[in-house]
Order: structure tokens, then sequence, then C-alpha cells
């Protein structure tokens, strides 16, 4: 599609929306940013943007008239698309693209994208850390907190993205086509926007909606909506599985990962020689593997990278397992946003340990996704009762204040059951009790090993 001299809308002015404004800017183009939050003002929308992008500003609530002159709609993925405001322009033809469409028409070189409920941010890094150690140009991407649209216009011809795509993010797809794709697993998860499993579960499969025979999409055989996936794909489906041997496919035996591609079962790597634990990790980096030999990367060179590869510190970090209690430390989580992240990943039942310093952050969206999850709140810091309010507002009552990173500890490990989850991810900043959150996530980690098993 034709840009210059269109009226193009933004939806959004976060990091998807002002990266957006940024790559059509030198389009000739028409630009509207709108986001609809009434607190911010468009000064401070403006301030985001750079100096060289000109773009019409509103906040709050959006003219009739520019509604009514809009001729292409780009959302950031925080923007829901079934809403009446998003119907009008759907109902007089106006293309509605996400910031992911937008990016994937500027984009050049190779895609490969990866999805899931729980695991693509770990797959995404594993992935690009192995294609960045065998390939010039490679941009990693998406979920993981770079906007696609802020690298599109740098790819070539020979560059390879690997992209981490949320479920928000495939919904407002059209073209998009990666090379090769990657639905890790689907369980139940936003389902206050998707509504139903069936709808959650499609939105991920149209990942690989456009791809052909001539292209892989990588399942889990052990999740029952991928393995189906795969039965219906227009694309062509390798499965890797935790539980079973594969006639084609990848797979973990005992602790080594074979894969069985067109001959005999080969050998890549034993899990224990690696810095990810857990048989949801062993999942990832089959994914990873797989996605990157079918990239052509030599299995011995991709063994050699998932061997250094090392999950973010601080980071949804696992620490250990004590008493059957996997201890994550997210001290990373800064802000409900991260904190949301944070508890997303969890699997299990888990106690959460967060509050600190007081940003002036609202805390409504992170209680909102406890989702059932939490089962103790454990709070400390300038913004504990803060939040102890806001959750009991949210109807959640099972709270518990401590003075002390480690009051919160002794509690937390109280409180868990084997199988359950401990979680630091504070939602603020460690400021006033730690002079960084690195300091508060080794305190953290430092307690943990300290715990008997
Ligand atoms: N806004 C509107 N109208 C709406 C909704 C939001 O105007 O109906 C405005 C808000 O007021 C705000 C802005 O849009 O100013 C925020 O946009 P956004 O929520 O799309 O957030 P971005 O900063 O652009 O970040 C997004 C992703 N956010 C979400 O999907 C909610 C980031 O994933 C992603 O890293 C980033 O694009 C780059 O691609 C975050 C996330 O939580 C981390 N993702 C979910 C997850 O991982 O579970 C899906």
């Amino acid at each position: 599609m034709e840009l210059k001299e269109k009226q193009i809308l933004i939806i959004g002015s976060g990091i998807s929306g002002i990266a957006a404004a940024a790559l059509i800017a030198h389009t000739g183009a028409y630009l509207t940013l709108f986001d609809d939050n009434e607190k911010l003002s468009p000064g401070e929308v403006l301030a985001k943007l750079p100096e060289d992008v000109q773009a019409r500003i509103y906040t709050g609530s959006l003219p009739g008239e520019v509604r009514r002159q809009t001729q292409l709609v780009i959302v950031s993925p925080g923007v829901p698309v079934d809403t009446p405001f998003i119907g009008e322009f759907k109902e007089r033809g106006i293309p509605v693209w996400g910031e992911i469409e937008l990016a994937y028409r500027f984009a050049r070189g190779r895609l490969m994208a990866i999805t899931g409920t729980n695991g693509k941010t770990t797959t995404t890094a594993l992935t690009g850390k192995i294609m960045q150690d065998n390939q010039k140009e490679v941009f990693v991407v998406g979920n993981i907190g770079i906007p696609y649209t802020s690298v599109a216009s740098q790819t070539g011809e020979a560059s390879v993205t690997v992209a981490e795509i949320s479920s928000f993010q495939l919904e407002t797809t059209e073209r998009f086509r990666p090379d090769i794709s990657a639905v890790l697993n689907v369980t139940p998860d936003h389902l206050n926007r998707h509504h139903t499993m069936e709808t959650y579960a499609a939105v991920k499969e149209s990942i690989a909606r456009n791809q052909g025979k001539d292209s892989r999409c990588i399942l889990n055989y052990e999740d029952p909506y991928t393995r189906a996936m795969g039965e219906r794909s227009s694309a062509s489906p390798f499965y890797f599985s935790s539980a079973r041997e594969l006639e084609t496919g990848i797979y973990l035996k005992g602790t080594e990962i074979y894969l069985a591609d067109e001959g005999a079962p080969t050998p890549v790597l034993d899990i224990r020689e690696t810095n990810l634990p857990g048989i949801h990790n062993a999942e990832n980096m089959m994914a990873a593997i797989a996605m990157t030999h079918s990239m052509g990367v030599p299995l011995s060179r991709i063994a050699a990278s998932v061997r250094e590869f090392k999950a973010v510190e601080h980071r949804i970090e696992y620490v250990a397992t004590r008493k059957g209690v996997a201890y994550y430390n997210d001290s990373k989580g800064t802000n409900p946003e991260a904190a949301i992240r944070g508890i997303r990943a969890m699997d299990r039942p888990t106690v959460l340990i967060g509050g600190g310093y007081d940003k002036g952050s609202e805390y409504d969206e992170w209680i909102k996704a406890f989702d059932g999850k939490v089962t103790w709140l454990v709070l400390l810091g300038q913004t504990k009762e803060k939040i102890a309010d806001c959750a009991r507002r949210h109807g959640f009552t099972n709270i518990m204040m401590a003075d002390s990173l480690e009051e919160a500890m002794d509690i937390s490990a109280g409180k868990a059951r084997p199988g359950d989850a401990v979680l630091l991810s504070p939602a603020c900043a460690s400021w006033g009790m730690f002079p960084n959150y690195e300091a508060r996530g080794n305190l953290f980690k430092k307690l943990v090993n300290k715990l008997e098993d």
C-alpha cells in the first residue's frame, strides 16, 4: 500500500506507537497519533517523538472529523480491536493493521517468529543468540521489548529478524508471513481480551496462516492445542516433545536432546550442560534448536551457543528449588507492567513478593493479572499499604506484610506448598531499601540458596 499522502492514525503512544510513527514519518503520509489516556497531555506525547517526526497529537478523545479523515489505522498491541471505536473504522473498510503488520511491510530479509503462552521470551532470546553467533545481521524484536517497527527500516536482504510475537500482536496481522514460526504452547491467558480459549488458540495459530508447505512451523507435540495446529497447518509442522521419541522432530530422552530430521536421530546436547533448568526450558531449547537448524545453522554450532546462553539475570530468573518450591528472582520487575510479565510467566500457584519505592504507579492491572494464580501476596517497602488497598479493592485479601526482604522470604517459604513457586517481582523500584534492583535480586538469591532443602 502506498502510504504517501495517506491520512494515517496511530493508536497508542507507548513504545510501539512511537516507533511506528518514526517509521512512517518519512513516507510523506499525514500522521495523527492518538492515545486515549486523558491524563496524558499532547505535549508529553510530543516529547516522546523524535524531533523530525511531524504528527497531530490527540489524547483522551479523538474528534469525529479526524476519525472520518483516517485512511489507515495502526494499532499498538495493547489496543483491543473488538471495540466500537475500532469497529467504526472496520465497517467503513479502513484497514486496521497492528504495529507488527506495518513493520513486516517495511522489513527485508528472513523472519523467524515465535509465539506461545509461556517461554516465548526465553526462546526468542536464545534463538536470537544462536543466529547472532552464526550470522552477521540479526535483529531480535517484538514483545521482548523492542518494537519491530524500530528496526524494520534497517533490515536488508541478508538480515535475519527473530521476533517474539504476542497474541495481541497477531490479532492485527494480515500479510505477516514468517519464514519459520513456532507456537510453543497454549494455556489460558489474556482471556479478558480474547474471551474464549478457542479464540485465543486461533489467534496463536494465525502466526503460520500465510506460510506454505515450503516453510516450517515448530510445534509442541505434548500440547493438545499445538499438536492439533500441525494437523491442519498450511506450513510444514515440525514437532518437539519432552515426553516421547518422535520419528521426525526433536525430543528429550533422559537429559539428552535428539533431533530426527530426514535420517537417524542425532544427539544435540545434554540439558545438564546448559544454564536453563526445568522441562519448560528443555522445550524452549528444543524449539530454538529446531528453528535455527531449519535455517541451516549446523547442529554443533547451535549446541555451542545454547551451552553459553544465560537467562537474563534478575528477569524472571530461576534461582533454585527448595522443598519442592521453585524460587524465581524478577527483581527487574520494577514497574507494574514488567511485573505483569513476571506473574504471567508462572505456570503454577505462586507466592508473590512485591512492593518497594513509590513511583506513583497504579497497581490495578498488576493485581488483575494475578488471575487466580497468586496464593499469597507478601508486601514490603513504602508502597505496601497502597498495594494492599488496591488488592483488597479487587477482592484479593491473602496479604501479609513484612519489614524486610529477609522477613518476606521467611513468610513466603512458610506459605508455599510443594509444587508452588515463590516469585520476587516487586512492581516497584528498590530504592529506599536497596541501592538498585541488582542488590535486591542478589540478596533474594542469597536467601534462597541459604534455605534448607
Ligand atoms: N492505549 C490507547 N488505547 C487503548 C489501549 C492503550 O490509547 O485502547 C495507549 C495507552 O494509554 C498507552 C499506550 O497505548 O499510552 C500503550 O501501548 P501498548 O499497551 O500497546 O504498549 P507498548 O508500550 O507499545 O508495548 C507493546 C507491548 N505491550 C502490550 O502488549 C500491552 C509490549 O509487551 C511489547 O514489549 C512492546 O509493544 C514492543 O513490541 C508487553 C506485554 O505485557 C511487555 N505484553 C503481553 C505479554 O507479554 O503477556 C502481551
